[in-house]
């Protein structure tokens, strides 16, 4: 185990995770690692959960996105977080949330490493990232995330690593650690290709900060991959359909442009879908590479994965990691600051695909808030994507829960990605390409492609009503949120 370290002065420093959770006090800030269950410092966090048995203490807890290994699920349950951010996705955190005990920041992710850097949020007093070694020179090498590492490990007062001899050395290769720098002096990040090489190896950091090393052999949580079903596949379906329309008015080609896309079972399933199809030497510029993702490098669809966390189901896990080699010349994790880094998007012209809660007439997106007050797990990277990509386009079945929600409504309950950032809406039913029109094209288009049949009646209606109204992007305001509303009183949005 003590080979991992390759710095030999820092051997005396290894400790138990007991003991490194016994340094953190009431009222610290921490910044774990870990990015969509992928890389998170696993043996501390759960040892200071432990002490909160004992113990009543509050900390705010940093992370790059959602943590896996139950950690948010035990740090709500024993009620050790005052705030969190920039991501989080676990239901009963989420509870504690939308109950209002715990306090959430909702964060662009590419955004929180400019707040740590200009001292906008509490200064983190521990960093505690997994790492598979560090190097003779005190780097950190990383593990299957990078997500904010790096700008915690660089701006922490104490630096914790825990190194995870679970995970295989040879992972060393792939990560690409750049540091932005501060607003003084800033130069162009120079990466114009989705494989560039940039930075370092692993996270460089001030040895003389690293209070402690923990050593544990815990492996990531593996993702519950949904299988695709009949709506899934009709979205994944449209959206290539989508894809081809874009290569005969000749603006791609069947290489396609570099792919961003969003985790979950319609993000899966739509990547899935580019197997078998004519598309070929793909490239992704993404913050998650998902089982999809090694699917279609075997298939040798995909040439090139760029992302920020790997993150896999059991058996993908299990088979990736076995053969490694194959993977590691096309795989690259780069911080999350680099991969949702507006510049970078724009210049490699993405596509992006990110996922819906609901969608409205106009093309307003809520991706984050049920019916308007309750937080379901947060915008993530998809603000980041949706406002600078080539492409940006939203997938969601059209309805939820049996048929009871519609996810097109007259008017969205909160916005994410407004409808300046919003190119093509897709569900199972259609897409509608909003680019170039204005709010009244747009509002027949959405009804017609993209709403269920049974509430296309009802949006029509509403329209024409807003329509008698007037305005640029007409409204019948005191019946905008009447169908939340309504679902609120009976359970369905269904008029009677
Ligand atoms: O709940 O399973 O309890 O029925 O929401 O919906 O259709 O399974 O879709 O798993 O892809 O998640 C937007 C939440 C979609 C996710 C969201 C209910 C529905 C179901 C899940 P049940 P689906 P997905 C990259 C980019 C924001 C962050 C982001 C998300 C559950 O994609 O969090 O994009 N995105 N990051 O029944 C009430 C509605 C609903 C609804 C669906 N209108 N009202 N409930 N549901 N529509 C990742 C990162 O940045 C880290």
């Amino acid at each position: 185990r003590f080979e991992r370290i390759k710095a030999t002065a820092l051997q005396e420093r290894v400790v138990s995770a007991e003991e490194a959770a016994s340094w953190i006090q009431d009222g610290m800030t921490l910044g774990l690692s870990g990015f969509t269950q992928a890389g998170d410092a696993k043996a501390v966090p759960l040892a200071l959960a432990k002490r909160a048995e004992s113990e009543k203490f509050k900390v705010n807890v940093y992370t790059g996105a959602s943590l896996g290994s139950n950690i948010d699920t035990v740090f709500a349950q024993t009620g050790i977080v005052n705030k969190r951010l920039p991501f989080q996705s676990d239901p009963v955190m989420r509870r504690k949330i939308n109950e209002g005990e715990i306090l959430y920041t909702d964060h662009h992710l590419s955004h929180t490493a400019e707040w740590i850097r200009d001292g906008i949020i509490t200064p983190i007093d521990y960093a505690i990232i997994e790492a598979i070694s560090i190097t003779k020179d005190g780097m950190i090498i990383p593990t299957t995330s990078v997500g904010n590492s790096a700008i915690f490990a660089q701006y922490a007062k104490n630096v914790i690593v825990e190194i995870n001899t679970e995970q295989p050395e040879r992972l060393y290769r792939i990560h690409d650690i750049y540091d932005t720098g501060t607003h003084e002096g800033r130069n162009p990040i120079p990466l114009s290709h989705v494989a560039d090489r940039i930075g370092t190896m692993g996270i460089p950091v001030d040895m003389e900060k690293i209070k402690g090393i923990v050593f544990t052999d815990q492996v990531d949580s593996p993702s519950t991959i949904v299988p695709p079903d009949s709506e899934t596949e009709a979205i994944a379906s449209h959206l290539l359909e989508l894809l081809r329309s874009e290569i005969r008015a000749g603006r791609l080609t069947e290489k396609l442009a570099p792919i961003q896309s969003g985790v979950g079972s319609v993000a899966n399933s739509a990547l899935r879908g580019l197997i078998g199809s004519e598309f070929h030497d793909l490239e992704m510029y993404s913050e998650v590479l998902q089982d999809a993702v090694f699917d279609l490098i075997d298939a040798d669809v995909l040439r090139f994965a760029s992302g920020s966390a790997i993150t896999l189901s059991k058996e993908k896990m299990a088979q990736v990691y076995s053969d490694f080699r194959k993977y590691e010349d096309k795989i690259i994790l780069r911080p999350q600051e680099i991969t949702n880094h507006p510049g970078l998007i724009r210049r490699l012209g993405l596509i992006a695909v990110n996922t819906a809660l609901e969608f409205d007439i106009y093309g307003n997106v809520n991706s984050t808030h049920v019916s308007g007050t309750k937080m379901m797990n947060g915008i993530g990277g998809s603000g980041d994507f949706a406002r600078n990509s080539r492409l940006s386009i939203f997938v969601s079945k059209s309805t939820a829960k049996g048929g009871n929600i519609s996810s097109v409504v007259p008017f969205v309950t909160h916005v994410d990605h407004t409808e300046h950032d919003v190119d093509v809406l897709i569900t199972e039913h259609g897409y509608a390409d909003l680019r170039g029109l204005a709010p009244r094209e747009r509002a027949g288009l959405i009804i017609e492609n993209c709403a269920d049949p049974a509430y296309r009646d009802q949006l029509r209606n509403y329209y024409e009503e807003a329509l008698t109204r007037g305005g640029q992007t007409p409204h019948v305001l005191e019946k905008a949120f009447s169908w939340h509303q309504r679902l609120a009183e009976t359970g369905s949005m269904l008029e009677k």
